[in-house]
């Protein structure tokens, strides 16, 4: 039987997928189960509340939430469930993502969301922080994910040519 998702990807259009996915990559490299699926603060409100407001409930650990523009998803999210919640500022075509970075950062005190950098390198690490505060209390994930990183490390040249 399949593993119960630990990780909830959420994103609010499947436009937003070829950045998320790389949350998923990592993720999967680490042996994470989650799930992922399209919630959109603005055109599916009953979905998100109801995603929200179950994800306690139903095991997961850590909400990576990632919207572009009017970037409500991750807050709003934050707002009804007491998960960490990791936003991702997905890059928009108006304005390169500053509209999605702000939106998403600028969380009132009270409901944190822990916010990544705009894009896929944002995206990266939001895989590798969901997968870091499960290694807290996970020693065989803290292995994989030392594993990980030292391969990061060992990959990195010492000369630029
Ligand atoms: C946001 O609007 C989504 O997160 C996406 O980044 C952006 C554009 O969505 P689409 O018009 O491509 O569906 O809600």
């Amino acid at each position: 039987m399949a593993q119960a998702p630990l990780v909830g990807i959420i994103m609010g259009s499947t436009s937003d997928w070829e950045t998320m996915r790389h949350a998923a990559d990592i993720l999967k490299a680490l042996n994470v189960a989650h799930e992922v699926k399209v919630v959109s603060a603005h055109r599916t409100p009953q979905r998100l509340y109801d995603y929200a407001t179950s994800a306690a409930g139903r095991g997961l650990k850590v909400v990576i939430a990632g919207a572009g523009g009017a970037a409500h998803l991750p807050g709003m999210a934050a707002a009804m469930t007491r998960l960490p919640v990791l936003g991702v500022p997905v890059e928009s075509k108006a304005l390169s993502g500053m509209d999605s970075l702000l939106s998403i950062v600028q969380m009132p005190g009270g409901v944190p969301v822990g916010t990544l950098a705009i894009g896929k390198a944002g995206a990266t690490n939001a895989g590798l922080m969901a997968a870091a505060i499960l290694a807290t209390a996970d020693d065989v994930l803290a292995e994989r994910l030392d594993a990980w990183r030292a391969t990061q490390t060992d990959s990195v040249a010492n000369d630029p040519q």
